[in-house]
């Protein structure tokens, strides 16, 4: 067999099983192309994508602006490090701090890359700025959290499944619920050694929790009173994601640090970055941190792409009332039946809860029922299913994958 041939899906589930390790469980589905909110497998069968690349590919498949940038991109310069200067860097660096408003911006590769990145820039500012003494500095977090996969994040996750066995885990991280301001306020109040507080606006992984009204503006508060830093996690939340271009836009919170990474680059090359004021970021000198990749020009010019699709095809205000519709839409079949217990989200990142055990497969099944239907979604947590589709979707389409999800979902009514 030649390496190119075209592969059957069983054939390339098979060469994933046997040469892959197997550190994902995937729904069987094997796609080779996708192209604006559809995505079709090695057979031709076409779906809508309902899970957007876990929110990185929120501009849709392939885009031809972001595309275009990465090819023209690609065939004049791709990668300089940073022990040189190269000239798209600067351009993106501007563009994206104005953008999202901070004086700047320190550009990594992975989502979980720029975590680190985000709680080494707060221990830093805790000692220097200020002044807890050296090696004291903790920072506050939430259970259920998720946040990447890195020795230090698993480190304060709370799944065991992500967590266990790869100890010693790093120190320095206190856990509290989400949503729970009395929490934060205790913590605060007592420890003068917290430096910040890290938080999803909404909580993805755990399965789409979306805090109370004025949660995020108190904990700002909060964390502006006690003097320790608010860092978001907007990985999976930011770009347009919930109906704003930030989820704590709909709060009119600014945070101390912001981090984004996934649709930053519009799913077409591993993008991060971590964005804050000069008060916060002059405290990284040379050589305190980096990254071979980091900054290149090829994800510079992918970048600001992606934003400026963004920006250009409105695509915060489009998700904002899709988001909407698909709510009120699940509803009025939610009402009806005792299959599913309820639909939340912001903007076009919902789920829906089965009504079952946490441990029933059912949810693993209804999504094999919808990927026969012509549209793929992943359970998160066991019973909950997310729907999180490109966000250059249109109204015809979302109304079309409703009644795609609500014959599915009638299937599994008995
Ligand atoms: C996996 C979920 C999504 C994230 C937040 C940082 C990162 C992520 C808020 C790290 C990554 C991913 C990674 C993917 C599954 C996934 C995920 F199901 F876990 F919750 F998106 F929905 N902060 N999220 O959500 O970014 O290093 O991956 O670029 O790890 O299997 P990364």
């Amino acid at each position: 067999m030649a390496v190119l041939d075209q592969l059957s899906s069983q054939k390339a589930i098979d060469l994933e099983n046997k040469y892959g390790a197997h550190n994902y469980h995937p729904l069987p589905v094997v796609l080779n192309r996708g192209e604006g909110v559809y995505v079709w497998d090695v057979e031709g069968k076409k779906y809508y994508d309902f899970l957007s690349a876990y929110s990185a590919v929120n501009q849709g498949h392939c885009h031809p602006k972001i595309v275009g940038a990465m090819v023209n991109q690609a065939q004049t310069l791709t990668l300089t490090s940073r022990a040189f200067y190269n000239d798209v860097l600067g351009k993106y660096e501007k563009f994206a701090c104005e953008f999202f408003g901070f004086d700047k911006l320190l550009p990594m590769n992975t989502g979980a890359e720029a975590v680190e990145t985000a709680l080494k820039l707060c221990r830093k500012w805790a000692y220097e700025v200020k002044g807890i003494d050296e090696n004291e500095a903790e920072i506050v977090v939430c259970k259920n959290n998720f946040h990447g996969r890195t020795t230090t994040i698993i480190s304060f996750s709370n799944d065991p499944v992500a967590r266990k066995n790869f100890g010693p885990y790093t120190k320095g991280f206190i856990k509290i619920d989400y949503d729970n301001l009395d929490a934060l306020e205790t913590e605060l109040k007592s420890n003068p050694n917290i430096a910040g507080f890290l938080v999803e606006p909404i909580q993805g992984e755990a399965g789409v929790y979306v805090p109370g009204e004025g949660y995020l503006t108190k904990a700002k508060a909060l964390c502006k009173k006690y003097n320790v830093l608010f860092i978001a996690d907007e990985v999976q939340t930011g770009i347009a994601r919930t109906g704003k271009l930030l989820a704590v836009d709909h709060e009119n919170v600014k945070p101390d640090v912001l981090i984004l990474g996934k649709a930053l680059s519009g799913g077409a090359y591993p993008v991060s970055a971590v964005l804050a004021n000069d008060n916060i970021m002059n405290v990284i000198k040379p050589g305190n941190h980096g990254s071979t990749f980091g900054g290149n020009p090829v994800a510079a010019a992918v970048a600001i792409a992606a934003l400026e699709v963004v920006r250009d095809e409105n695509l915060a205000e489009n998700a904002e009332t899709l988001g909407q519709l698909f709510r009120s839409e699940l509803n009025k079949y939610i009402e009806t039946t005792d299959l599913v217990k309820l639909v939340r989200g912001k903007g076009l990142l919902n789920a829906i809860v089965i009504n079952d055990e946490e441990e029933s497969d059912k949810a693993w099944n209804i999504c094999l029922a919808l990927r026969d239907n012509g549209l793929l979604a992943k359970p998160t947590h066991g019973n909950i299913i997310r729907f999180a589709p490109p966000l250059i979707m249109n109204e015809e389409q979302l109304l079309d994958c409703v009644s795609i999800i609500v014959k599915t979902l009638k299937q599994f009514e008995d």
